[in-house]
């Protein structure tokens, strides 16, 4: 038996506990337990009634959620989170489980009492640098996607691959399929585009105002896939042209050529028809800061540089000024594109604070 006396010294004493636990009968050791653990039998019957919900939008402490069992013209439920949730943050795309009034009623409030094991967390964070507040800023963008739609103009405004570079090692760090989705088709070719991706096995679709959305309607088909990209890139238009319903508003684009952030909050919008699938829309952002991906993770964004690098000394930090990396001898025989290295290590120096000497504006060209 042990006294809480004893367990006190003995949690001090960590490692003894260890050791000694083992010279006790399990039976022997009643630990009461801590607080947390105690089960909450005020709630638990309730949980076990909670009905599931797909968030598929977020204003303010409320909560839209769909009722993936109830069918699709079943209303929305307008829920806020229970306190019981403590500081866990709830996203568009979260699965979670409901109690209260469910009905989707004018006025009825439900309450969110779990949040599901999330499949996928698409993060980032305000900065690169995590030693900076900034940097430590992470923000959700949402749970559960399975597929990242980065939308990118060739046009109005310019495509900035930077970005795109980014993007993809987003997805790659959080388990998400990228597709490539190329908009104002109809202003500019997609040729420098793709001609930059050719080492990478990129899925990629061309959107103009008239063309047909069959090839993107079939690769969004059955799964959640969400649109990320600068302000006033097509998103919301795309949606809309999607999801006749969805009626999303548009913005324009600025002389300078940025979108006016016309969405605010990211909204997840059923795909019509047999497609069975979830399109979120988000708002446009200006970067997507990569602190929280590893130096090493940050590599998975890039596989066409990948298998360079089983040549590199142990613990090799692939910069520049690593003579013996092998990244630079494996582009300089044509085995992947220079800018695809530059932007690699514009990417690892912007991660750890350092401004890239080649590159005195810290941005990569057509970042902004
Ligand atoms: N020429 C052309 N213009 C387009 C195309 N797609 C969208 N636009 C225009 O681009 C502008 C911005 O479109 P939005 O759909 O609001 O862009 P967004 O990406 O949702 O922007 P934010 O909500 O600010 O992030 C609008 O004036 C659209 O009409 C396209 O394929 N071709
Ligand atoms: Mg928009």
């Amino acid at each position: 038996m042990v006294r809480d006396g004893d367990r006190q010294e003995l949690t001090r004493r960590g490692d003894v506990l260890a050791t000694r636990r083992r010279e006790y009968d399990e039976d022997d050791v009643r630990v009461r337990p801590g607080k947390s653990s105690r089960p909450r039998t005020r709630t638990r019957p309730r949980h076990e009634n909670a009905v599931d919900g797909f968030v598929i939008a977020v204003d303010r402490g409320r909560y839209t959620c769909v009722l993936p069992d109830a069918g699709p013209d079943a209303p929305t439920v307008t829920a806020m989170r229970a306190r019981e949730l403590g500081r866990k943050s709830v996203v568009v795309g979260d699965r979670v489980g409901l109690v209260g009034d469910t009905s989707g009623a004018p006025g009825a409030l439900a309450r969110i009492v779990r949040i599901a094991e999330r499949t996928s967390v698409l993060r980032r964070t305000a900065e690169d640098d995590a030693t900076t507040a900034e940097g430590r800023l992470e923000r959700v963008v949402v749970a559960n996607a399975d597929q990242l739609v980065i939308v990118s103009a060739l046009a109005d405004p310019p495509p900035r691959t930077g970005f795109i570079d980014r993007c993809l090692v987003a997805a790659y760090d959080a388990g998400i399929e990228p597709l490539l989705c190329l908009t104002k088709a109809d202003l500019a070719g997609p040729e420098a585009v793709l001609d930059y991706y050719t080492e990478l096995e990129l899925p990629y679709v061309l959107i103009r105002p008239d063309s047909p959305l069959d090839a993107l309607r079939a690769l969004l088909a059955g799964r959640v896939s969400v649109l990320v990209g600068h302000s006033g890139v097509g998103k919301s238009t795309l949606v809309n042209r999607l999801v006749p319903e969805a009626d999303r508003a548009v913005g324009t684009v600025s002389a300078i050529g940025r979108g006016r952030h016309t969405s605010t909050s990211a909204v997840a919008l059923r795909l019509p028809d047999a497609a069975e699938g979830w399109i979120i829309d988000t708002p446009g952002v200006r970067s997507f800061g990569l602190a929280h991906v590893s130096a090493e993770s940050l590599l998975h964004g890039f596989p066409d540089l990948v298998e360079a690098t089983v040549d590199c000394p142990a613990n090799c930090p692939h910069t520049a000024d690593e003579v013996d990396c092998a990244l630079d001898a494996w582009v300089a025989a044509g085995k992947a594109d220079p800018r695809r290295l530059a932007s690699y290590r514009r990417l690892l120096a912007s991660r750890s604070g350092e401004v890239d000497p080649r590159e005195p504006n810290r941005r990569g060209p057509g970042e902004e």
